[in-house]
């Protein structure tokens, strides 16, 4: 075990940043650390909060992360916000709202923002659950935005996965509607101090009832005031009921199959990127695109050889 591998297990805060930082940058250095951390992983109830901006879902996570530590439980919060640029106002703010979260020593938060990736997202939030999956954090929350296909990627990385929704944002629920409904574990109507959240509420029962859904979890629809924290009590009850759910039904070890395939797919892509850098920094590149290029060498062998971490140079077959 590495000498930063130690100290995200005795779980030290400035550790495990410094191990988030190495994995986020991925590389060999970032791969090896999650082969140590592997192993230690698959203790955290990981929860995916999603919704529209503004809903009240940092404000939500801040609430629920007291309440869990109120309970003798230890937090880790990710915000994956894919807009903001890493330093961006947007994070900040929710640094600042929740600071008194983050003052206490059993919280941890990290900010993700894509810096214009793709795929690069889904796969640092990955690396950055495993981190404090292994750093032994009870609950791990993720706060993501909308549900455009890199939220649905990260959620697939979750165990729950917590919808919000808020009163006066009826057009969200159309927007929102698509992919969500299956993804959903737990609804809850923030805002509910506004008009108009008994309305939601009905939205959303008609949206599960016309979706004829009769899944061993009904969704259950949660009401809160994320600013007061009325309903946050019952919010992270439904989480724990969820967890046990997961458990009992055998669900949950779909689920870390679902995940482990996931990071499957992604180190076999990861593994051919490097491959073919690689090749292609190598001196016979064009030579070899040259070859294809003539009919003498056939792409899918070209690309089998990369794949299996040969040179794709052919000696013997230059050029006349
Ligand atoms: N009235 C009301 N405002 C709330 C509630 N929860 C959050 N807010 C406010 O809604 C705004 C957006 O909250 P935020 O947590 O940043 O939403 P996010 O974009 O979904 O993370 C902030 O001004 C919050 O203070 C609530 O339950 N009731
Ligand atoms: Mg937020």
């Amino acid at each position: 075990m590495s000498e930063l591998g130690g100290r995200v297990l005795r779980q030290e805060r400035a550790g495990v940043a410094r191990a988030l930082t190495v994995v986020e940058r991925g590389g060999s250095p970032g791969r090896e650390l999650l082969r140590e951390l592997f192993p230690h992983t698959g203790h955290a109830h990981v929860v995916g909060v999603t919704g529209a901006p503004g809903v009240g879902k940092s404000t939500l996570v801040d609430g629920i992360a007291l309440e869990a530590r109120r309970r003798g439980r230890t937090v880790g919060i990710i915000a994956v916000d894919p807009s903001s640029p890493f330093t961006g106002g947007a994070i900040l703010g929710d640094r600042i709202r929740m600071q008194d979260a983050v003052m206490d020593a059993g919280v941890f938060m990290r900010s993700l923002a894509s810096r214009g990736q793709t795929g690069g997202l889904s796969r640092s939030c990955a690396a950055s659950l495993e981190v404090l999956d292994a750093a032994g954090f009870d609950l791990i929350l993720v706060e993501t935005v909308g549900a455009g296909q890199s939220e649905i990627e990260i959620m697939a990385l979750g165990h729950t996965t917590v919808v919000v929704m808020a009163p006066g944002l009826g057009d969200d629920i159309q927007a929102i509607k698509a992919g969500i409904l299956e993804i959903a574990d737990v609804f809850v109507v923030n805002k509910a101090d506004r008009e108009g959240a008994d309305r939601t509420v009905r939205e959303i029962r008609s949206m599960l009832h016309l979706a004829a859904l009769a899944p061993p979890w009904p969704p259950p629809i949660i009401r809160t005031v994320a600013q007061t924290r009325q309903g946050v009590a019952d919010l992270l009850d439904s989480l724990d009921r969820h967890q046990i759910f997961l458990q009992e039904s055998g669900t949950l070890a779909g689920r870390r199959l679902h995940r482990t395939a996931h990071l499957l797919r992604q180190a076999v892509t990861d593994l051919a990127d490097r491959r073919l850098q690689a090749a292609m920094e190598g001196g016979d590149w064009e030579l070899v695109l040259r070859d294809i290029l003539a009919g003498r060498r056939d792409p899918e062998d070209v690309a089998g050889t990369i794949l299996s971490g040969e040179t794709p140079g052919s000696p013997g077959r230059k050029e006349p």
